[in-house]
């Protein structure tokens, strides 16, 4: 049982690094016809990416419509081909 739980929570960490991190950012451009945001994101910990302004693609599906450049966000991100991609967001109050 113990092993059980043990192994349970692995699987429950390592899919919150991999899957669910969110982090915090600030909109500084949005692109649309390129698909891209540009983002001042803070230190990223799954990649070690230190805090930087960077753009980001936008994945399908995902709608931007209502921000605009300096919104407080958080985001979602996966990577395709080395690039990466905001899959969810969301504003901060
Ligand atoms: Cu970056």
């Amino acid at each position: 049982m113990k092993k059980t739980i043990i192994a349970l929570l692995c699987v429950l960490s390592s899919y919150a690094v991999i899957a669910a991190e969110w982090v915090n950012g600030e909109i500084v451009r949005i692109d649309t016809a390129r698909n891209r945001i540009m983002m001042k994101h803070e230190y990223i910990p799954s990649i070690k990416m230190h805090a930087m302004t960077m753009p980001f693609g936008i994945s399908s599906g995902l709608n931007v419509e209502s921000y605009k450049p300096g919104d407080k966000v958080r985001f979602q991100f996966k990577i395709v081909d080395g690039a990466l991609d905001i899959t969810t967001l969301e504003k901060l109050k």
